[in-house]
C-alpha cells in the first residue's frame, strides 16, 4: 500500500505542534500520527488531543449538502450554489430594509489566517457590518494591554524562554492541563535552583506541581501586583536604568503605588504578610524572571489593567526582551495570533487604526479596491451584537468555528437571540452543535485535516496546515464557503487576489509589510515541511531574522511613538460579586482535563477521551464544605447564579478549591448559563471566573 506523509500543524490549542500524518492513500486514512522530532515548539511530543486529530475523519460524512430551513421548520439539502445566494440575498435584503449593521458576523480563533482574513474582507469590508470574534471572549483583554503599554498587540516571548528562566511566575494559568506541551519546556528547565511559583486561588494541577503555590482571594491580583510593586520601591529593587531608558510614566507609577501598603495587600488578598514579601524576595532573587498569564487574569473585571499590572512588574525589574524573561501572555486557541493581526475586527487588516491614512492607502493598493470600502471603525463588540440581536436592531448572523449557545457568558441571552434571528447561518463540521439548534442555513465544510492555510502560535511563529485527507464530494472548506458568498454577493474585482487560499496569504504578507509583524520574508512554500517562521521576518533581512527561536524588545525598543513602554495603571475596582449571606460561594470555571476541548463537539468523538469524561456537568466543591453540608461525592446539587439562573451539577469534593469557591469545568453547557453579563471595561471580555451562587443539595 502507498502511504504517504503529510506535516501539518494541530489545531487545538495555541501551541500550534506540528505533526506527521501517514495516510493511506489507498482508503484515505491516517494509519499514523507522529509528533514532529525537531520541531521547535513540540520536538516529538504532543498530548492527546493531537494524537486524536486522526479521529476526525470518521465524523466527516461525505456529500454532505448545506441546508436551508423551510417554512415548517423542516430543513431542505440543497446545491452550495443556491446555499450561497440565499445567504448573499438575504444578507442584501435585511440591510436594505434595517440597515448596513443589521447583520453581523461571529468569527474565531480557530481558523486559519486566510479564512477569517478573507470573512472580514466580505463582512467588513464589503458590507460594512460588524463581525467580532469568540477571541473576545479570550484574548481581549491581553491584546488591548499590550497596545496600551507596547503600543502593539505583540506579546515577545520565545518558548524557549521557559528553559531559560530561573524565576517562572504563572499567574490565573493552568498549563498542565491547558497547554501540556509548554509545561513540558518548564521541566525541560535544566537551570540549578530555579523555583515555579503559581497565583491561583485554586490548587489547581499547576500549583500542584510548582514549587511555591500562593492561594490569594479571587480577583485580588490587581491588588497583589500593586503591593508587590511597592515593595520593590521601597526596597529600591528595581532596574533604574532599564526605567529611566525605555519607559515612561514611572514617576506617576512610583507615587501611585504608595498607597498600596502591605497591610492593604494583606486584608485584600487573604495571603500573610510574609507569604507576599517571600514572593517579592523571590522576584528579586530571580535573575531571568518571567511572568506568564492566561484566564486567570484576561476573564475578569478589571482584566486589562491587572494585565498591564504584570507587564509593569516585568518593566521595573528590567526582566524583558532578554532570555528567560518577559511578561508574557499564553494564548488559548490555535491561531488567536492570525486573528488578532488579521481578522478585521479591531483593527485593520495587519495592523494600523481604522482611520489611520497611511495604512487605508496602503490596504486599498494590496486590495486593488478604493479606500472607501475598507471598514471605517471597530467593530461593534461582541456583547453589543448579541444584545443587538435581543433588541431587535440586529436580525442577521453568520457564525463560523465557535458555538456561543455553549460558552458565550449568561449562554441563556444567545438562546434568546437565536430565535430572533431572521437569517442564521452556523457554518462548523458538526452539525449537533447547541448552536445549530435554531439555525435557519447550515454550512457544513471539512475539518481542518483536509484543509490548507496558516497558523501563528502563541509565540509568533506561523507555520503551515496542509490537506492530509482527500475530500469527498461537496466536501468544501471554510475558505471556498467564504469566497462563495463573496462571489454571490457580487463583489466581482473586489475579490481579485482572494482566489485561493494561497493567493490570500500573499495578500496578508503585503498587509504587513513594515508592520510591527511583516512576514514579508516568508513565502507559501517555505513554511511547508518546515520548523515555522516567528514574526516578524521581512524580506531582504533574512540573514538577521535567521534564528530559530527570537523574542521581541530585545534592543528596548517598543511599538510606541516615543518608542518607549508605558506604565499604565488604575486604582483598583469593587468587585461588582462579592460573596454575600446570599450569594456565598465564587464560582470558578476553566479547563476540566487535557483531553476536553471547550464545548466538546470535537473531543467528545474521542473514544479514550470520552471513556474517562462525565456525561453530565459536575463542580468541585472543598472537603469541609460538604461534609458541613452532608454532602457526598456525586450527590447532586443546584446551584443558584446572582444572573437569575440555575443549574444542577454532581459534586467531586475536593481539598484543591478553597472553602468559599466551587470550580465549574466550562465543558457542559450548564456551566455558562450561570455566569454573568459582566465584562472588563476596556477589553469587554466576560468576566467569566466571578460569579458568586449559592446552592442546595438534592
Ligand atoms: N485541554 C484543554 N486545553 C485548552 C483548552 C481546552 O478547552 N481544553 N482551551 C484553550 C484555550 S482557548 C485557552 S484560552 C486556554 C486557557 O488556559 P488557562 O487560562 O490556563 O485555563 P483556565 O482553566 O481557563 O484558567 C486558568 C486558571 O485561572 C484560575 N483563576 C480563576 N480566577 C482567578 C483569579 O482571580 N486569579 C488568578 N490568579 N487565577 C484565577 C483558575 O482557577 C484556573 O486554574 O487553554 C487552552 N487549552
Ligand atoms: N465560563 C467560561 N466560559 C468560557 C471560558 C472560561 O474559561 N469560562 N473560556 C472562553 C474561551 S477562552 C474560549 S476560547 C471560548 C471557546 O468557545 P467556542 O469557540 O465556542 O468553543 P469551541 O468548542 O472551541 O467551538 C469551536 C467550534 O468550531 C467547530 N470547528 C472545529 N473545526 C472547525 C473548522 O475547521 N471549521 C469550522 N467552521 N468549524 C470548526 C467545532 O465543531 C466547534 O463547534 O470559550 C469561552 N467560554
Ligand atoms: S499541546 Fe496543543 S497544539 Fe499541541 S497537540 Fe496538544 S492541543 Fe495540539
Ligand atoms: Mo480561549
Amino acid at each position: 500500500m502507498a502511504i504517504k506523509r503529510v506535516q501539518s500543524t494541530c489545531n487545538f490549542c495555541a501551541l500550534d505542534c506540528n505533526l506527521d500524518f501517514y495516510v493511506d492513500e489507498a482508503t484515505n486514512q491516517i494509519v499514523k500520527t507522529v509528533p514532529v522530532k525537531g520541531y521547535p515548539v513540540n520536538d516529538g511530543f504532543c498530548c492527546i488531543k493531537g494524537l486524536s486529530l486522526s479521529k476526525q475523519q470518521t465524523t466527516v460524512k461525505p456529500n454532505t449538502l448545506p441546508r436551508i430551513r423551510q417554512e415548517d421548520g423542516s430543513f431542505k439539502n440543497v446545491s452550495w450554489d443556491e446555499a450561497f445566494t440565499h445567504v448573499a440575498d438575504k444578507m442584501k435584503e435585511l440591510q436594505a430594509k434595517y440597515g448596513t449593521e443589521s447583520v453581523a458576523g461571529i468569527s474565531t480563533g480557530q481558523l486559519t489566517m486566510e479564512e477569517f482574513a478573507i470573512f472580514g474582507h466580505v463582512m467588513r469590508n464589503y458590507l460594512h457590518t460588524n463581525v467580532d470574534g469568540n477571541t473576545r471572549l479570550c484574548m481581549a483583554s491581553a491584546a488591548v494591554a499590550h497596545k496600551g503599554s507596547y503600543g502593539f498587540d505583540a506579546p515577545g516571548y520565545t518558548l524557549n524562554d521557559l528553559e531559560l528562566s530561573d524565576t517562572i511566575i504563572f499567574i490565573g494559568a493552568n498549563p498542565v492541563v491547558a497547554h501540556p506541551i509548554l509545561w513540558g519546556r518548564v521541566r525541560n528547565n535544566k537551570i540549578p535552583g530555579h523555583k515555579v511559583i503559581v497565583l491561583d486561588p485554586r490548587r489547581s494541577e499547576t500549583a500542584m506541581n510548582a514549587d511555591y503555590w500562593y492561594g490569594l482571594k479571587w480577583r485580588s491580583d490587581l491588588l497583589l501586583l500593586y503591593t508587590i510593586a511597592n515593595q520593590l520601591i521601597e526596597k529600591d529593587w528595581i532596574d533604574h536604568k532599564f526605567i529611566e531608558e525605555h519607559t515612561e510614566h514611572f514617576d506617576e507609577f512610583k507615587s501611585f503605588v504608595k498607597a498600596y501598603t502591605l497591610e492593604r495587600g494583606v486584608e485584600g488578598t487573604g495571603l500573610s504578610a510574609e507569604q507576599i514579601t517571600e514572593l517579592v524576595e523571590l522576584i528579586h532573587n530571580g535573575k531571568r524572571v518571567s511572568f506568564w498569564w492566561t484566564m486567570g487574569v484576561n476573564q475578569g473585571y478589571e482584566a486589562v489593567r491587572t494585565a498591564q499590572a504584570i507587564i509593569n512588574l516585568a518593566l521595573m525589574t528590567g526582566n524583558i526582551g532578554k532570555p528567560g524573561t518577559g511578561s508574557n501572555s499564553i494564548t488559548g486557541q490555535c491561531n488567536a495570533m492570525g486573528s488578532r493581526v488579521f481578522s478585521n475586527t479591531t483593527m485593520l487588516t495587519g495592523g494600523g487604526e481604522f482611520g489611520n491614512p497611511a495604512r487605508r492607502k496602503r490596504l486599498a493598493e494590496v486590495f486593488g479596491v478604493d479606500e472607501s470600502m475598507l471598514a471605517e471603525k471597530p467593530t461593534k463588540t461582541y456583547n453589543q451584537i448579541i444584545e443587538g440581536i435581543n433588541d431587535g436592531s440586529i436580525k442577521g448572523l453568520w457564525i463560523l468555528c465557535t458555538n456561543p449557545r455553549h460558552s458565550w457568558t449568561n449562554n441563556e441571552t444567545f438562546a434568546e437571540a437565536a430565535k430572533k434571528l431572521e437569517l442564521f447561518v452556523v457554518q462548523d463540521i458538526y452539525d449537533t452543535i447547541e448552536s445549530a439548534e435554531d439555525c435557519t442555513v447550515f454550512f457544513p465544510v471539512v475539518p481542518g485535516i483536509k484543509k490548507e492555510g496558516t497558523y501563528i502560535n502563541l509565540e509568533r511563529r506561523l507555520s503551515a496546515m496542509r490537506p492530509v485527507l482527500k475530500r469527498g464530494e461537496n466536501e468544501i472548506s471554510d475558505y471556498e464557503a467564504i469566497l462563495g458568498v463573496g462571489k454571490a454577493l457580487g463583489m466581482g474585482d473586489a475579490l481579485k487576489g482572494w482566489e485561493t487560499p494561497e493567493s490570500c496569504f500573499n495578500l496578508m504578507r503585503e498587509c504587513s509589510r513594515n508592520m510591527p509583524e511583516d512576514f514579508t520574508g516568508v513565502t507559501w512554500k517555505m513554511l511547508e515541511d518546515s520548523h515555522g517562521i516567528q514574526w516578524p521576518y521581512p524580506e531582504g533581512r533574512e540573514e538577521e531574522f535567521s534564528d530559530e527561536q527570537r523574542r521581541l524588545y530585545a534592543d528596548g525598543k517598543f511599538f510606541t511613538p516615543t518608542k518607549k513602554a508605558q506604565f499604565v495603571f488604575e486604582e483598583v475596582r469593587e468587585n461588582p460579586y462579592q460573596p454575600s449571606a446570599e450569594y456565598p460561594y465564587v464560582f470558578n470555571t476553566g479547563r476540566g482535563s487535557v483531553g476536553q476541548w471547550h464545548t466538546q463537539s470535537r473531543t467528545k468523538e474521542v473514544k479514550f477521551v470520552e471513556d474517562v469524561s462525565l456525561k453530565t456537568p459536575y463542580l468541585y466543591m472543598n472537603t469541609e464544605v460538604a461534609a458541613e453540608h452532608d454532602i457526598h461525592h456525586m450527590d447532586k446539587i443546584r446551584v443558584y447564579s446572582i444572573n437569575g439562573q440555575d443549574a444542577v451539577f454532581s459534586v467531586k469534593i475536593t481539598d484543591n478549591v478553597q472553602r468559599g469557591e466551587l470550580y465549574a469545568p466550562i465543558h457542559y453547557i450548564e456551566c455558562n448559563k450561570l455566569t454573568p453579563s459582566n465584562y472588563d471595561a476596556y477589553s469587554k471580555e466576560p468576566n467569566y471566573k466571578g460569579a458568586v451562587v449559592r446552592f442546595e443539595k438534592l
